[in-house]
């Protein structure tokens, strides 16, 4: 990670890891220290949570969602999580073991949902019942439980650990078919309305790599493992993108995001169709929707009466899709 001779930006220690958009190298306790500080000041910049808020975290198993948790704990805010199982082969069964131990070694309140106990499918068969591409089912699935949990809980804010490279590639991808709807939503925070909680995302000053080494210079166990059905995503093909620019111009990913934050976002205020639909209760769970019944209540009817598809067949197509 970090050359033998490095010494910490900081205490001149030895160093464990060098960040080369900081231009500085960091012992463990100094990076630590770091860290903490990119996610305070993100959640004072854009007022994401308060010392009253009931937070949720959306927690999958993986590094950035257990990460967030272990921080606002740290940070002292109460916050519990909420683990969705999709269903999706080994990889749910084993990211399950790692959201569950992780509360248990803590004394955390996790919530728990199972796509086929409670609603009788899962992420591939939806996948193959609705002809929708893996990830786009998975989403519209995993938003809904989020939101609903989150309401139904009476938590005031939903916390999910999208970091810098997740929001880069997606604002990367959305800039480059000048999306407006979506650019115009894509802020690290998404102020409650229409019957949805507070969403809000405290990692996104923080890279992927700076998350993984959190979580192993704390002591915390994630599963490293991909998502099977995560092949073919355009948005891993944007994050080797924005690698490579990194890689020879260190700093840009971050200016890339966060400058189209502080600069961009505030020209496409009221310019997201979405602001101004009506929404209503759906007929059959009451979420909000723009139709009578909503794409989740859909989806459920579409991938509870078709037969369960295994995982193994939708793995290797490809055709994920954020
Ligand atoms: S879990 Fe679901 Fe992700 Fe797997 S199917 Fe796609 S969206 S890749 S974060
Ligand atoms: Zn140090
Ligand atoms: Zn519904």
């Amino acid at each position: 990670m970090v050359a033998a001779a490095s010494k910490c930006r900081t205490c001149r220690g030895p160093a464990i890891i060098d960040l080369p958009r900081h231009n500085a190298n960091f012992c463990a306790e100094h990076f630590i220290e770091m860290c903490r500080r990119q996610v305070v000041k993100a959640i004072a910049q854009f007022a994401m949570l308060g010392p009253d808020d009931r937070v949720l975290v959306a927690v999958s198993g993986g590094k950035d969602s257990l990460a967030v948790w272990d921080m606002l704990i740290d940070l002292g805010y109460q916050a519990d999580g909420l683990y969705v199982g999709l269903g999706i082969g080994d990889y749910s069964e084993t990211s399950g073991g790692y959201a569950r131990r992780f509360a248990i070694e803590r004394g955390l309140r996790l919530l728990e949902v199972d796509l086929r106990d409670d609603y009788g499918f899962d992420v591939p068969t939806a996948a193959a019942a609705s002809r929708r591409a893996p990830c786009s089912s998975c989403g519209l699935t995993k938003r809904h439980l989020f939101d609903k949990a989150a309401v139904d809980g009476g938590y005031t804010v939903l916390v999910t650990g999208h970091n810098l490279d997740d929001e880069a590639a997606v604002l990367f991808g959305n800039t480059l078919r000048w999306d407006v709807e979506y650019l115009a939503r894509q802020l690290p925070v998404l102020e409650a309305r229409h019957g949805f909680p507070k969403k809000v995302k405290p990692l996104v000053r923080l890279t992927e790599r700076e998350t993984a080494a959190w979580c192993i210079v704390r002591g915390i166990d994630y599963l490293v493992d991909e998502c099977p059905m995560a092949s073919g995503n355009r948005h891993l093909s944007y994050k080797e993108v924005l690698n490579t620019i990194e890689a020879s111009s260190p700093g840009s990913k971050a200016s890339f995001y966060l400058n189209f934050v502080d600069n961009m976002a505030p020209l496409l205020v009221g310019k997201s169709l979405s602001d101004g639909l009506q929404l209503s209760g759906c007929s059959n769970c009451g979420a909000p929707t723009t139709g009578s019944v909503c794409s989740f209540c859909h989806l459920v009817e579409t991938a509870s009466s078709h037969v369960p598809v295994p995982v193994e067949l939708l793995a290797k197509k490809g055709r994920g899709s954020r």
